[in-house]
């Protein structure tokens, strides 16, 4: 398998409890390894853009509020099979069903407040780096 790169955030609830580090902690456990980051804090337009694969969803208008309510870490990762072992880290989507030892298990807050974004697939993943990062803020 070869070296790959994904897109992570930690979401307004995770950096509210002041936990970047613990999470940032899990992830360089997994063995990935973070070549890109910066804390902004998200225009509604730019979370709207974001998840505009979900705009049909109940939940969408929530989520970008949300998403707005305080400041992320954007960031990417690296390592082998990356977007692949960011999920799995990260856990499923609703802390009640994620896993033990997860970050969603042990951090999130509910469905929403799920602490961490993960790149669903390589394509999904090179698309939203390009949407938060210059190729030469990227230092692997
Ligand atoms: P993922 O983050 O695990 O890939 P998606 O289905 O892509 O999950 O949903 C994007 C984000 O939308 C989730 O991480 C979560 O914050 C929010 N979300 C997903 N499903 C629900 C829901 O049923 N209610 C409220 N928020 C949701
Ligand atoms: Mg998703």
């Amino acid at each position: 398998m070869a070296i790959e790169r994904t897109f992570s955030i930690i979401k307004p609830d995770a950096t509210r409890r002041n936990l970047t580090g613990k999470v940032n902690a899990m992830l360089e456990a997994a063995g990935l390894r973070i070549v890109a980051q910066k804390r902004i804090h998200m225009s509604r337009a730019q979370a709207e853009a974001f998840y505009g694969v979900h705009k049909a969803r109940p939940f969408f208008n929530d989520l970008c509020t949300f998403m707005t309510s305080g400041p992320v870490v954007v960031q990417v990762l690296e390592g082998e099979n990356a977007v692949a072992k960011n999920r799995e880290v990260m856990g499923a989507t609703n802390p009640a069903n994620a896993a033990e030892g997860t970050i969603r298990k042990v951090h999130a807050e509910s469905i929403e407040a799920n602490s961490v974004h993960g790149s669903d697939s390589p394509e999904n993943a090179a698309t939203e780096i390009a949407y938060f990062f210059a190729g030469t803020e990227i230092v692997g």
